[in-house]
């Protein structure tokens, strides 16, 4: 029996979600063409024959803005000391910035663990980028490894698996076997609508939003699900609702479909939008909705 923790850090929109998933075989991050879609450390149990994988998806680091961003980097940072391999995925069709050096520089201070870079998204470039790209990298940092992959066409992903098998230290079995997220249900449904959020809208409302489950029950086989959508202001609101509620009912029927999917029960979900001023930047908000432990570290 091999086993181990492995974490994926790196800027944000870099796919680091869609590998997760993707290596899983099952969704259980968000992901979105916008950065900053992860805002949580999110685990994601990869079980083999006599292999057992904890990888632990991290929020993309950025320059924070607010109390939010400051949270949300801190969670990919604390991720780094927790784990036995750390990953840093890039995206291979952006030009290598401040952004990456800003990553390499925290992984200059790793002295004890293995560090990995996977490059993400090869199926948007040409086969002779790649080691180019290699070649780059390798200037800035001594990775033990590298590997190339498209975590959407789920290219080289065995070969990241086998690499990363060879550096696992453990022998215990962490989670059992049919276990696949730490995530409770509660989270995993108010981020379907979350997602939901980000792929309607544009601009500044995708990171005004967050979204809490209010009340879950189960009769019959039907989940009877209340949850709520929180803007920062009064004007976001009504986009959320949009003309005649039709933005609201649109977020609420892809929701619903993916928690149905999800949970394979039929699904009654009612939404409501409730506008939290500046919820970004209130540490008492930020506590209700689960930052707590990172908020003074
Ligand atoms: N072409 C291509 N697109 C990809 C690939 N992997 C991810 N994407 C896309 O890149 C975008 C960002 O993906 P995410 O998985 O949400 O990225 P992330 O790194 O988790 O982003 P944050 O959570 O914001 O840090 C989405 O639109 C994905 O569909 C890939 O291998 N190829
Ligand atoms: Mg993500």
């Amino acid at each position: 029996m091999k086993s181990g923790f492995v974490s994926f850090i790196g800027r944000p929109n870099v796919g680091k979600s869609t590998l997760l998933n993707n290596i899983l075989g099952k969704r259980v991050a968000i992901t979105s063409d916008k950065p900053q879609t992860t805002r949580n450390m999110i685990q994601g149990i990869y079980n083999e024959k006599d292999t057992q994988i904890v990888f632990v998806d991290t929020p993309g680091i950025h320059k924070p803005k607010n109390k939010l961003g400051r949270v949300l980097n801190k969670q990919a940072y604390f991720t780094i000391n927790d784990v036995d391999i750390v990953i840093m995925v890039v995206d291979i069709s952006e030009k290598i910035g401040s952004g990456d050096s800003f990553i390499i520089d925290i992984l200059k201070n790793i002295e004890d663990k293995p560090v990995f870079l996977v490059i993400n998204k090869i199926d948007k470039v040409p086969r002779e980028e790649i080691l180019k790209k290699i070649d780059e990298y390798q200037k800035l940092y001594e990775f033990t490894e590298i590997i190339p992959v498209s975590a959407r066409k789920k290219d080289n992903i065995d070969r990241l698996i086998e690499v990363i098998k060879k550096y696992l230290p453990d022998n215990i079995l962490y989670y059992d076997e049919n276990t696949f997220t730490n995530n409770s249900d509660d989270f995993i449904i108010s981020e379907f609508i979350r997602e939901k959020v980000l792929d309607l809208t544009d601009e500044e409302v995708p990171h005004s939003v967050t979204c809490v489950l209010d009340d879950i029950s189960e009769e019959n086989d039907i989940l009877y699900i209340n949850a709520s959508i929180i803007v920062d202001r009064e004007n976001l609101k009504k986009i959320i609702i949009g003309k005649n509620g039709n933005m609201i009912k649109e977020i609420g029927m892809r929701a619903r479909k993916d928690i149905e999917e999800y949970f394979n029960k039929k699904v009654y979900l009612d939404l409501f939008v409730k506008v939290v001023d500046k919820w970004r930047d209130k540490e008492k908000f930020l506590n209700t909705i689960g930052y707590k432990d990172f908020l003074n570290k």
